[in-house]
């Protein structure tokens, strides 16, 4: 994998070097990632000890994983076939039942009350368009989107099980080897490029477009435009892997099954064809027979118990977000898997308010929002992007090395033709903020600056300045506001704030206490060089069979 798994392409779109390990359907992805098999997933069934149910009340358990994103889902499969019973926590919703539409998730054009996380109106990340309003009212419920306002940034998550693999483009993207030792500076790369990544990727269900169909299909016209604009401008374009199952898609396009990416769905659900870790991680975990998942619970404080383990405070909810009932559990093992923000912000309010006063001073530090900023460009008449997108991007400019930007050519499915280009940046922004603790205000807050994101806007800039002189074209400045040029309020890729190796130790255990862990994007210093949940994934891969190895 590696560098590899970014496919450097030519004008005709044939590979140049390469490979990336794909696999076309999820079993295929499951049984190269090693899992149980349907006989051994029965007998664990009628041996497990964990019910079907919602965890109850006064319950003791081994092991209890806050989260069900990525480094949730990694560590309740793997605890799962050692053979340990997992009760999963999940603040979200199980996303598992029809609306009155008949569909599990809302498109993206019409949001509705399943699209944000307790909102009474949209927040979209793209929030204007011809420069006027986008945003809507909708009825406040536990919906799938969380715009969570932090100072100076709007931290973009999903929420139900699966987390952010249930909104999220699913590009899926391993880091350029020689750019890792920046990425995870105490992590061994050779044990992560030789095992973790690639088990990371074959049970994502990880592939790539075929090359020759992105040459001739409408709906990464947009994609093409944006390649011939990179490369004029000598920057190389290069094929992103996707857990999209792209042969879908392709029958998507032939008009044979219901339509998703190509019907614009992304960012409040896809219907069919996303590989989330529903379809990959959880569903293999589910199949032991050992791990049980609450959804709706949202886990409030974790704090050692006087006969050994950690006494855990659940909240239930329902989906107006009231609280409707407290359970009171005890658990000899937490993962802290709710992505950077929720562990940050468990951990800093817990050691802060005395229930983990032992955890260390790297607590809701080195938090970083990977660089991201967006923006679009005008483009002549003749170079039309298409009335119909696929929503999930397929390809970047990697301008990484020169100017420390990779820039995602990005759909804009709005079903006419805008005439724009569209891109969100990952850079190499070198700000990191802190978690901290607001007595006075009750909450945990977070110190980012708007301003922050400048360096970003600098290097997005070594892209777009010289493909908008060398085609002669404007920046857009109706997406983000009136006269706005930069997406710079945002990001979809929160990273840090317990710090792996700070916090933790390598492997993710929290200094101060035996049987606390964290498995997340916290663990990750503020930055990946590209999208994050592969590293997400293969870091947690890593640490959990080192945990099981030793720990159990
Ligand atoms: P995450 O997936 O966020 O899961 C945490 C889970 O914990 C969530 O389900 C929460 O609801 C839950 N939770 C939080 N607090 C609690 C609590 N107190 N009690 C119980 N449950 C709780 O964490 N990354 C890519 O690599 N490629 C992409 O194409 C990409 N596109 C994105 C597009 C969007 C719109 C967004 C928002 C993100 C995107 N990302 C992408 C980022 C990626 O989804 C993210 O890095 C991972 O989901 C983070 O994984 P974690 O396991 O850290």
């Amino acid at each position: 994998m590696g560098d590899k798994s970014l496919r450097r392409t030519g004008s005709n779109g044939m590979t140049r070097r390469g490979f990336i390990a794909r696999t076309s359907s999820i079993a295929g992805a499951m049984v190269l990632a090693g899992p149980l098999l349907p006989a051994e997933a029965a007998a664990h069934a009628q041996a497990s000890t964990a019910g079907a149910g919602p965890i109850e009340n006064g319950a003791r358990v081994p092991a209890l994983v806050i989260g069900t994103g990525y480094g949730g889902s990694v560590a309740a499969l793997r605890l799962a076939q050692a053979g340990v019973d997992v009760h999963m926590i999940e603040m979200g919703m199980a996303w598992d039942t029809p609306g009155s539409d008949g569909k599990i998730f809302a498109n993206t054009t019409k949001p509705d009350y399943r699209s944000y996380w307790l909102r009474t109106r949209t927040k979209a990340p793209l929030s204007n368009f011809l420069g006027f309003p986008i945003d809507k009212d909708v009825p406040k419920y536990t919906g799938i989107l969380d715009a969570e306002e932090m100072g100076g940034i709007i931290v973009y998550q999903g929420r139900g099980v699966g987390g952010g693999s249930l909104v999220n483009g699913g590009m899926a993207v391993t880091p350029k080897r020689q750019n890792f030792g920046a990425i995870l500076p105490t992590v061994d790369a050779e044990e992560m490029y030789g095992t973790y990544y690639p088990r990371a990727n074959a049970a994502l269900g990880v592939g790539l477009i075929d090359p020759n169909w992105f040459e001739t299909v409408d709906c990464y016209q947009f994609a093409r435009v944006g390649r011939k604009h990179a490369q004029r401008s000598g920057f190389p374009f290069v094929f992103v892997p996707d857990v999209y199952d792209w042969d879908y898609m392709k029958a998507e396009v032939a008009g044979t099954v219901p339509k998703s990416a190509v019907a614009g769905e992304i960012l409040y659900g896809n219907n069919a064809g996303k590989k989330s870790l529903q379809q990959t991680y959880i569903a293999a975990a589910r199949a032991t027979g050992k791990v049980t998942i609450s959804p709706l619970h949202r886990v409030t404080s974790v704090s050692p118990a006087s006969g050994g383990g950690y006494a855990v405070t659940i909240e239930q909810l329902n989906t107006d977000g009231a609280v409707t009932g407290t359970k009171s559990v005890t658990s000899d093992r937490v993962f802290f898997a709710a992505g950077s923000v929720g562990t940050s912000k468990l951990l800093v309010r817990l050691k802060a308010t005395g229930a983990l006063p032992r955890l260390n001073e790297e607590i809701g530090k080195g938090w970083g929002d990977n660089g991201n900023v967006m923006c679009g460009r005008a483009n002549h008449m003749w170079d039309a992007t298409g009335k119909v997108q696929a929503s999930i991007p397929c390809g970047g400019i990697d301008n990484w090395d020169a100017g420390g930007a990779f820039a995602e050519v990005a759909p804009l499915p709005t079903g006419i033709e805008t005439y724009a280009s569209f891109y969100l940046s990952i850079t190499k922004n070198p700000n990191r903020a802190r978690f901290t603790w607001n007595a006075a205000a009750n909450k945990v807050e977070l110190d980012w600056q708007t301003a922050w994101k400048q360096p970003s806007i600098d290097m997005a800039k070594t892209i777009f300045d010289k493909i908008n002189s060398k085609e002669g074209t404007i920046y857009r400045t109706d997406l983000f506001g009136t006269n706005k040029i930069w997406g710079d309020h945002l990001t979809y890729h929160p990273l840090g704030g317990a710090v792996l190796g700070k916090a933790t130790d390598n492997y993710g255990r929290l200094h101060g206490y035996t049987g606390l862990y964290v498995i997340d994007g916290a663990l990750i210093p503020g930055n990946t060089s590209v999208n994050p949940f592969v590293t997400i994934t293969a870091l947690a891969e890593r640490n959990i069979e080192k945990i099981i190895a030793t720990d159990l």
